[in-house]
């Protein structure tokens, strides 16, 4: 049986990849934050009792800052295979806490390779790097692909430059089984609340339902390469299964705006908008609702560009070039942008319907607007 060690397990990646290296029947270790209200949600379904045999998913207390921890850890694990998923990963809160993002998304990744280089696991352990496309910042040449050269554009993305260079050096230094996924964005039903896609299939489900009037968003303009995780997932896996170790770009090679990507999840619940304005006067309207179930005035209000979202510089266009990992390992990806908005509306109207009801029920539903 393989052994699988998954850092950063609790987020959207790590949840995807722990059921589907379950699945292939590895044992899956998992790095977990202590934090003082249940994290882990998007596991519960894989949990099993402490209590009972034949376990093979374990979750393990951890920290990406705490060397001693992460090399205890994999000394008891002896994984065959890292997965280095945990980061702070928001762009735009790492200019917030740069600092801790340099040492939890930076450093952290060293931590996990010198842990794996102190105890003698260079030749038996193979490491995943979750590299990303932030690292092409400002455009030097689309589509982006493993030759384009690197120009970072915020603390996230200069800390991943650092774990991805440092990932390529211990490879070269020490004969380390040690790869960069250079992924471009991907999203699901289990999404982080406040990235641009699920914080629009949340509210969009939320106007349509009547229980939020507007969603307020940043640069409308950023355009973006956007796939489904479970595609990506499989290619971390298909990434450590090659014969060399090798850095890879996983991308769909198609772009879309933000703008677009609103039209697409308001049109899946049958609402057309049309947006009028330029800039920080751009606003979005309801032009057509062909859903009976949502009672929408026509030339309501829904949209408004609110320029808290900006970030100091902004990555303005990915689009990625996977021909590499198209023909060298076969991945072709299963979901085309369509499917990723319908999944997530279909998932994000269920989960509002279930607000509605509470709210019917006269008990008050949160929700944060970030
Ligand atoms: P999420 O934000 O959903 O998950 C991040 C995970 O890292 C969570 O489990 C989080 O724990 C954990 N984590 C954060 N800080 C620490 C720390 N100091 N110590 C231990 N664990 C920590 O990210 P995704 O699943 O979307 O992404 C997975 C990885 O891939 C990340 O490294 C991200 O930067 C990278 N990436 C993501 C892309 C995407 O489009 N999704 C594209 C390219 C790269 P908790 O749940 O407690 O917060
Ligand atoms: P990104 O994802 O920064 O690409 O990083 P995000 O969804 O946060 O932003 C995408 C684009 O949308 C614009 N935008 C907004 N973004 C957010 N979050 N909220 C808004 O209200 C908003 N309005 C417009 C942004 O400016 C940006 O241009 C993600 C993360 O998963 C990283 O960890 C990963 O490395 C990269 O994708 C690839």
């Amino acid at each position: 049986m393989k052994v699988a060690f998954i850092t950063g397990v609790t987020g959207q990646d790590g949840a995807y990849l722990s059921e589907f290296l379950l699945k292939k029947g590895y044992q899956v270790h998992g790095l977990k934050r202590r934090s003082s209200l249940f994290n882990t949600d998007r596991i519960d379904h894989l949990y099993q009792d402490p209590h009972v045999d034949n376990r093979n998913f374990f979750l393990h207390y951890g920290d990406m800052t705490d060397s001693t921890n992460l090399i205890r850890l994999i000394k008891e694990i002896q994984p065959d295979e890292i997965y280095n998923l945990a980061a702070m990963s928001h762009v735009h809160v790492s200019f917030e806490i740069p600092e801790y993002t340099g040492n939890a998304d930076g450093l952290g990744t060293l931590r996990i390779l010198d842990a794996v280089r102190l105890l003698g696991l260079e030749k038996k352990t193979r490491i995943y790097q979750a590299s990303t496309s932030e690292l092409y910042g400002k455009v030097q040449e689309v589509p982006q692909s493993e030759t384009t050269p690197f120009y970072p554009r915020s603390p996230y993305a200069v800390a991943k430059m650092y774990a991805f260079w440092i990932t390529v050096n211990y490879r070269e230094a020490y004969g380390m089984y040690a790869c960069n996924g250079i992924l471009f964005n991907h999203e699901s039903p289990i999404r982080g609340e406040t990235f641009v896609t699920r914080k629009i299939t949340r509210a969009t489900s939320r106007i349509a339902l009547g229980l939020q009037d507007k969603i307020y968003l940043g640069n409308l303009d950023a355009k973006r390469d956007w796939g489904h995780a479970k595609d990506y997932v499989r290619m971390m896996w298909m990434i450590l299964q090659a014969e060399e170790a090798e850095d890879w770009v996983i991308a769909t090679g198609k772009t879309t705006t933000v703008r677009d990507f609103v039209k697409m999840a308001f049109g899946e619940v049958g609402i057309e908008l049309e947006f009028k304005g330029e800039g920080v006067d751009e606003k979005g309207y309801v032009k057509s609702c062909s859903n009976p179930e949502f009672n929408l005035e026509i030339g309501k209000e829904v949209l408004a560009v609110d320029p808290k979202y900006f970030r100091p510089t902004e990555v303005e266009l990915l689009i990625g070039d996977a021909t590499k990992a198209n023909t060298k390992l076969g991945w072709i990806p299963e979901y085309e942008l369509k499917h990723l908005v319908k999944d997530m509306m279909a998932s994000d109207v269920k989960l509002m319907k279930k607000d509605q009801h509470i709210k019917e029920g006269g008990y008050q539903t949160f929700n944060y607007y970030e």
